[in-house]
């Protein structure tokens, strides 16, 4: 049980509402129900109480009184449900304050000591924070999942599971080779490629899962009246551009906050490029280069009527230098004959042949959109889908993977799944210093 000092905050968001909810979390909390609530409140019970002063009623409020450890934090806890005014809410919280036994509570405290009072495991902590800062609803399904546990259950099972398959081939190196079955042998092959399996399933689940926890910067550039404003619009379904048949109609940087397949994108429409004198419009080509330069993907769109001439190349080789993850795209197929379009496409299969107006290769344009995210996104992911997860994950894959199980080998599988089962513990393990340590507490908000 972890004795620090008892914490008060707003569970709620700060400012005008039906109700707010302050919560309390510490020894003190029996002592803070007594003085402003002046009564003795069975636990887990809704009770309708007058929030009391020195008989200055402050609010009439619903209190529920959590005993330890049989609440959130693992503590005594109390939760006090107000008219939602910031006036109100802040009266009560500062008289609990006066009381001297209780401070305000940091951001994510009450998960912090709901961890150290092993009420929630890592894994579950860091899923609660990438539940709240989900951005698209895949993406708070996605850490619901994990935090229903199924994760470290399989996680769980993986461990017990190299664990088994350990002891089986540690056993047999007690024994001669002419006393052990070939049936042995084939026995703990056929388990290291199950465990193989679920692995690669795991690894699977936390790349694709990943891209819907980090909001990937996308910049679309290219000549003017490519479409470039058409194809924001449409993938954001939003009239977000001003579309127009007159070159030069986007001049500064527009931006958006889209959901590509459950993948928060913040995509950015910029001023086609090309030679000019007019001053805005030269602003506008440098604002899109430095937004080039700042964003995860750069699609690049020309008129597949056109080609891509040597000024498209001119731009092309300006991008490079500040942006390498490029998607080449041609718009505007449906202006070109079938034949010469089939001809185009085989020329150049790095390149993507999409009409936005006719939608023709849309869904074949968001896959290759997704995949090049996969290479570029940061380790900025919350929690389970941080990038040394994976590189566990990872390892443990290549260590299994390099067993060949055979009879002289003994010695050096039992070495492999010694390594793979390290790796696989460390994601379930409570005392990792550095995952407690990078903050994932102070990523969640105030009363969490
Ligand atoms: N036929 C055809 N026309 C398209 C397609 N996509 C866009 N257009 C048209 O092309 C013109 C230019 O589109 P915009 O989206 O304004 O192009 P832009 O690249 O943003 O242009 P600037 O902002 O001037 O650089 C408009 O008249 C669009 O309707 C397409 O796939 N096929
Ligand atoms: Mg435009």
């Amino acid at each position: 049980m972890n004795n620090e000092d008892t914490i008060v905050s707003i569970a709620t968001p700060m400012g005008t509402g039906a109700i707010s909810v302050i919560r309390c979390s510490g020894s003190n909390v029996t002592e803070i129900m007594q003085y402003f609530l002046k009564e003795e409140l069975a636990p887990r019970r809704a009770y309708y109480v007058d929030f009391k002063n020195k008989e200055i009623i402050l609010d009439d409020v619903i209190a529920i009184f959590y005993k330890a450890p049989q609440s959130y934090t693992g503590e005594d806890m109390l939760e006090i449900m107000c008219h939602g005014g910031p006036v109100v809410y802040q009266l009560i919280i500062d008289e609990i304050l006066m009381l001297k036994s209780c401070r305000l509570a940091k951001a994510g405290e009450f998960s912090e000591r709901a961890f150290l009072n092993n009420k929630i495991s890592l894994f579950e902590a860091e899923s609660i924070c990438a539940l709240i800062n989900a951005k698209t609803k895949a993406a708070a399904l996605a850490a619901r999942e994990s935090l229903s546990g199924k994760m470290t259950n399989d996680l769980f099972k993986i461990d017990q599971f190299l664990l088994k398959i350990r002891i089986q081939v540690e056993a047999l190196l007690d024994f001669s080779d002419e006393d052990i079955e070939t049936e042995d042998i084939k026995l703990i092959s056929k388990k290291i490629d199950n465990c193989k399996k679920e692995i690669k399933n795991i690894i699977k689940k936390l790349e694709n899962n990943r891209l819907l926890f980090e909001t990937s910067k996308m910049t679309v550039i290219g000549k003017p009246n490519t479409g470039k404003s058409s194809l924001i619009n449409f993938l954001t379904d939003d009239d977000v551009s001003i579309v127009n048949q007159e070159a030069g109609t986007t001049r500064d940087v527009v931006s958006k906050l889209f959901s590509l397949n459950g993948m928060p994108i913040t995509i950015y429409d910029t001023a086609g490029i090309r030679k000019t004198d007019d001053l805005i419009e030269k602003e506008g080509v440098d604002r899109a280069l430095k937004q080039a330069a700042l964003s995860n993907i750069v699609l690049y769109l020309y008129d597949a009527c056109n080609g891509i001439d040597q000024n498209d190349k001119d731009i092309i080789e300006n991008i490079r230098e500040v942006n390498t993850n490029i998607l080449l795209i041609a718009n505007k197929v449906d202006l070109i004959e079938k034949n010469e379009n089939k001809r185009s496409t085989n020329a150049d299969e790095e390149k993507l042949m999409i009409s936005v107006k006719e939608k023709i290769n849309i869904n074949e344009l968001k896959d290759r959109i997704q995949s090049l995210l996969k290479f570029s996104v940061k380790n900025s992911s919350p929690g389970i889908y941080n990038i040394k997860n994976l590189q566990h994950l990872n390892k443990a894959l290549e260590e299994i993977s390099t067993v060949k199980v055979s009879l002289s080998e003994l010695e050096l599988i039992a070495e492999k799944l010694k390594i793979a089962q390290r790796n696989i513990a460390m994601l379930l393990d409570n005392e990792d210093d550095d995952r407690v340590l990078s903050g994932i507490f102070s990523n969640f908000c105030i009363g969490k």
